[in-house]
């Protein structure tokens, strides 16, 4: 089944490679706009794990635009990398990036005590996150505060992922603090799926599967983003949709029959509202997985239960993973897309998109299909948490100064820092507590939260509707690592916007790791912060 399944993705990675009209001989290939969606090519581990071999590579585009990429040596570029729970992730990264000039080498971001890779950072430098797992923070793993990789160097990771890992997508992504909104803009992610979703979710086994990576990146010419011009362009599985003319990609699929879309938002910085409209109707999406948890799969029967949208909610580096049906034939317009977003007068300009258009699909419309049900589901990680007591009670706070050059998350209390690897930990908790957290935004502008290492289970969002913004219904219960939190709209007799998280520490992961906006260019600037979980040292009784 496998051997079939790798078969047909390799056919599938050929057709990649003969539809790219652009760029085929540059280190980090696009296609052109409105080229059909593929699905990106996919590696699959065997017999308890996946080495890939990644180089991390630089180049300009016609319009200007530097763009950065991981390939493996065949030249593939942004493998969806499949593992299962209890796999190990190899990933032998090379920097291919040329050495910097001495003048750029930049502040020393990490200290003696605590290097990993090369000491010093530069504008060469390179690190991965693994998105979402619930892995080690230690050096090799998903430590992301103080591995650097520069120009020419190579490093190992060796990602142990926990055998309870909910299935579901997650994604990888550069995470040098400065650096990484130019890394991810420049297209440099790809999609993990931790595989047997089916088995939590039977209505998805055997439906054709659709990966769907969203990027951003710059827009040509760099005009002033504000009216149609949106602060950055979109792009769909490396098809762009760039303005002005914003032509949509094109996704082959057949009439009326269920696919199974699996989108991650892997922009830098921009927020999604995603939607499939019908000659205008919104379609019902049933929602299967978010951030890479079954939704409704913690009742205790670990059994997925779909929840019907109309549209949903996508932050920066979050995951939907949803049922959709394709367009009857009586349908003459089908599109997917993303709505416009007001995220505040400081925020960003997030205009409305028609990513793809859709239309009847025939011979290889670019999906492949996912596998059928193989057993049950197995105890998640994170089981309990609604009715685990809690330990501790925090609050932070997102804010800005007022230029809007400094960013940051403060624990209530302490004083306002921007992030440095050197900085002492905000928060300092032991292994085994259960922590109720409630993050408010103080700023004009929408900010995303995003906490490594772990999930949290979303009790509430408060104050909304009086800043002009609506809950997301469908996150209320949910396990997510991603959160909006929107903007305050400035007036005095409104409540700042918040949400209440429920954090898990009872798991193995233990050490230094940050929680942070998920909007980079605010996470660039300052907005992140060190939590240290220190081992419990109590005897068990
Ligand atoms: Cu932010």
């Amino acid at each position: 089944m496998k051997s079939i399944r790798q078969l047909f993705l390799a056919i599938v990675v050929v057709a990649c490679v003969h539809t790219s009209a652009y760029g085929q001989t540059s280190p980090c290939p696009r296609f052109s706009p409105g080229s059909n969606v593929q699905n990106p090519p996919a590696l699959f581990s065997e017999e308890g794990t996946l080495k890939v071999n990644l180089s991390y590579n630089r180049t300009t585009d016609a319009d200007g635009r530097t763009l950065y990429c991981f390939t493996t040596s065949d030249g593939t570029e942004s493998p969806t990398l499949h593992v299962r729970p209890g796999d190990h992730l190899i990933v032998n990264v090379k920097n291919n990036l040329p050495t910097p000039a001495p003048a750029s080498a930049m502040k020393m971001s990490t200290n003696a005590a605590t290097v990993c890779g090369d000491a010093t950072m530069d504008a060469s430098s390179v690190n991965i996150h693994y998105h979402g797992t619930n892995v080690s923070p230690a050096c090799h793993q998903d430590e992301v505060i103080h591995t650097l990789i520069n120009s020419g160097q190579t490093f190992s990771y060796n990602i142990a992922f926990p055998t309870d890992e909910p299935p579901g997508l997650y994604w990888y992504h550069p995470h040098v603090h400065g650096i990484a909104e130019t890394a991810v803009l420049g297209g440099a992610s790809g999609a993990i799926i931790v595989d047997g979703i089916e088995n939590f979710q039977p209505a998805v086994a055997g439906l054709p599967e659709r990966v769907l990576v969203v990027r951003d990146q710059n827009v040509a010419g760099q005009p002033m983003p504000g009216g149609a011009v949106p602060s950055w362009d979109l792009t769909l599985n490396y098809v762009p949709i760039a303005y002005p003319a914003l032509t949509p990609a094109v996704i082959r699929m057949n009439q009326g029959g269920q696919e199974f879309w699996r989108v991650v938002n892997a922009s830098a910085d921009t927020i999604l509202d995603l939607q499939v409209l019908y000659d205008g109707k919104a379609q019902t999406l049933l929602l299967v997985g978010l951030d890479g948890v079954p939704v409704g799969s913690q009742d205790g029967t670990h059994q997925g239960q779909l929840i019907p949208v109309k549209d949903f909610r996508l932050p920066p580096a979050s995951r939907v993973e949803f049922i959709v049906s394709g367009p009857t034939s009586s349908v003459k317009t089908a599109q997917f897309l993303t709505q416009a977003i007001n995220t505040g007068v400081f925020g960003d300009n997030d205009t409305q998109r028609t990513l793809a258009t859709i239309v009847g699909g025939e011979g290889d419309d670019g999906s492949t299909k996912l596998a059928a049900v193989t057993g049950q589901p197995w105890k998640p990680r994170f089981a309990d948490l609604a009715t685990t007591p809690v330990t501790t009670q925090r609050h932070l706070y997102f804010s800005e100064n007022a230029t809007q050059t400094q960013f940051f998350i403060t624990v209530d209390g302490q004083t306002p820092v921007v992030f440095s690897a050197s900085n002492p930990p905000a928060v300092i908790t032991t292994q085994g507590s259960v922590e109720d957290w409630t993050i408010e935004n103080q700023a004009k502008e929408n900010h995303e939260f995003h906490f490594h290492q772990i999930h949290f289970l979303v009790l509430s969002q408060d104050n909304f509707q009086t800043n002009g913004s609506q809950p997301v219904q469908a996150i209320q219960g949910q396990l997510m690592d991603m959160i909006e939190i929107p903007y305050w709209d400035g007036n005095v007799n409104h409540p700042f916007p918040s949400v209440k998280v429920r954090m898990d520490f009872r798991g193995p992961d233990i050490g230094d790791f940050v929680y942070h906006c998920h909007i980079l260019n605010h996470e660039d600037q300052g907005m992140m912060a060190i939590i240290r979980v220190l081992p419990n040292t109590t005897p068990k009784k």
